[in-house]
């Protein structure tokens, strides 16, 4: 009898805890106006300066519907991972980064031996360093569909 007591009691705290936890919003739990600081979020890096962690998706149909990300920005001088996500089953895709928005040119960023990834599947691109400036990226088999602009500043 007194265990299904404390199973309880640890129950009820358990809920009240969860609860209090859960929302900032629901007023009238008890606590002072005071609103100092309750809830600081991990907040994500602006786009001044850029991620050196980006997210580049190929959703399906990427062939005809682009990459996800057409706007990425990534910091000077600083190496930087594009973690590529081929969400396009059975078709293969991939990442090269060019100066300026001449895609004929050689890439300043291309996968090792110009490898795509046939999806679902992810690979994690390791960028070397870039100067500040503007530049393109596409997909090796589909360039003109799949391209976007990265700012690098
Ligand atoms: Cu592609």
């Amino acid at each position: 009898m007194k265990a299904k007591w404390m199973t309880l009691i640890f129950a009820v705290v358990l809920a009240m805890t969860l609860a209090a936890c859960g929302g900032s919003d629901d007023a009238g739990t008890g606590d002072t106006g005071t609103d100092t600081s309750t809830e600081t979020e991990s907040a994500p890096p602006d786009d001044t300066g850029g991620s050196s962690e980006l997210t580049i998706t190929a959703p399906v149909d990427a062939a005809n519907a682009g990459f996800t990300e057409t706007t990425l920005s990534a910091p000077a001088d600083t190496p930087f991972t594009i973690t590529f996500n081929n969400d396009d089953d059975g078709i293969p895709h991939n990442v090269q980064i060019f100066e300026g928005d001449d895609t004929s040119a050689t890439p300043v960023f291309a996968p090792e031996g110009n490898a795509l990834i046939t999806g679902p599947d992810t690979a994690v691109y390791e960028v070397p360093a870039l100067a500040a400036g503007t530049y393109t990226y596409n997909c090796l088999s589909h360039p003109t569909t799949m391209v976007g602009t990265l700012t690098v500043g």
